[in-house]
């Protein structure tokens, strides 16, 4: 099976392309390196000193013929039908996306960038597929976010709803936090409409939040002792714009520093480990939904609030000698702090999906694993601080 993995140079886009060259699928990784400069931009950089594309890309293919890696920009239409046309894949994975909410509150150009970058290479991809490729699948990330922070019990996409005495199966509505959740409304309403006209087959996930940051591929092993190989992990970041919550805090914990809860920290999510997340997009490979169809997974293991992050990086921190501290602070964006969250999450567990660690393990290896870089983080130390992007 030949698979395009659009972002490969990415956060989950590169452990993602090795899992499935690994796995020995034909992989097509494509990215154009924006993820590398729009860090820069903030002046932040990855805990993990990442190695160059080049690096990268040379290192995996010494180990595997089944790898190749294309220079494509997802908002380049000739670009992407060009890649299409030559490749022809039998599904894509699309991760070529901005990921960030904070990002994409900073101004009106950061909005408009994050909204053309990820509404157009979205499109570019569903017309290519339409002219090329009609019967490849299409594994698009969305967010648990779309939905918001429903008082309804959120189902996986679709609700049924009775209205003045009739009956249908309607999306569940969209409340997205940031222009960041919006666009990726948007691709769901279009990935939705393009399915139903030109019947192509899309699995939309709507992931959780991530952290983590070892998979198995991005070690080497000396006799017994394993050992991070430099030109494989992948970047991990911490600063208030790229960094996810609990990342964010397991790097905070390791330089003593308080623990950014924002406001009253009862904002609850569904979490989800690195590996866990390469697991679920694995399953949803092999699992093809039906031409036509438009399917909705939501993807995340646990819910969580930030307290209960907080609380438990404390908690494991303690066990690797830190002595965690937690504090709230002004909340930067405009959330709700403390509201009802019961989504649903069965469709994945049904075709096989099970944690590999809980999130103590996984907390358990990460610290000791990014205490290797405590030096990287203590001299970043001023992108830690949240600015108030949601009030300016
Ligand atoms: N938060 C803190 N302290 C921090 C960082 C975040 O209290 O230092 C809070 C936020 O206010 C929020 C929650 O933690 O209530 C999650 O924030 P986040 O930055 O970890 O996640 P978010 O901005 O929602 O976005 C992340 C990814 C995004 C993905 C999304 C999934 O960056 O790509 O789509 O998680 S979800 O949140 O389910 O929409």
């Amino acid at each position: 099976m030949k698979i395009i993995v659009m972002g490969c140079d990415g956060y989950i886009g590169w452990p993602l392309t090795m899992r499935l060259t690994a796995l020995g699928y034909d992989v097509v990784g494509i990215d154009n390196y924006s993820r590398r400069e729009r860090v820069a931009e903030v002046d932040a950089r990855s805990a993990t000193p990442i190695a160059s594309p080049w690096e990268r890309f040379t290192e995996l293919s010494k180990r595997y013929s089944n790898f190749e890696f294309r220079f494509v920009d997802v908002c380049n239409k000739s670009q992407v039908d060009h890649l299409f046309e030559k490749h022809r894949p039998d599904a894509v994975v699309h991760l070529a996306e901005i990921p960030s909410a904070p990002y994409s509150m900073i101004s009106q150009g950061h909005c408009i960038e994050t909204m053309e970058n990820n509404v157009n290479g979205t499109l570019n991809i569903l017309w290519a597929m339409k002219k090329y490729t009609p019967d490849a699948h299409l594994i698009k990330i969305g967010t648990m976010g779309e939905y918001g922070t429903s008082n309804l019990d959120i189902p996986e996409g679709f609700m049924k709803v009775n209205y003045r005495g009739r009956e249908d199966t309607i999306p569940f509505p969209k409340q997205a936090s940031s222009w960041y959740h919006q666009t990726k409304v948007h691709d769901t309403n279009n990935c939705m409409f393009a399915s139903k006209i030109w019947g192509l087959r899309i699995t939309d996930i709507m992931q959780g939040v991530l952290y983590g940051v070892s998979t198995p591929e991005m070690m080497c092993y000396e006799g017994d002792e394993e050992e991070i190989n430099p030109s494989l992990v992948t970047r991990f970041d911490f600063d208030e714009v790229w960094g996810t919550c609990l990342n964010r805090f397991v790097a905070q914990a390791i330089i003593d520093y308080p623990l950014t809860v924002y406001g009253e920290g009862n904002q609850t999510r569904g979490y989800l480990a690195l590996r866990d997340s390469l697991q679920c997009l694995n399953i949803a490979i092999d699992n093809p939904p039906e031409k036509g169809e438009y399917r909705v997974f939501n993807q995340f293991d646990e819910l969580y609030s930030v307290k209960q992050l907080a609380e438990k990086t404390k908690k494991i921190g303690a066990e690797y000698g830190l002595d965690v501290k937690i504090k709230h602070i002004p909340n930067p964006r405009i959330e709700a702090e403390t509201h009802y969250y019961n989504p649903d999450c069965e469709k994945l567990p049904l075709l096989g999906f099970r944690p590999t660690f809980t999130l103590e393990d996984e907390l358990r290896i990460m610290i000791p694993f990014l205490m290797k870089y405590k030096d990287r983080i203590k001299e970043y130390e001023k992108v830690i601080k949240p600015k108030p992007y949601w009030r300016t």
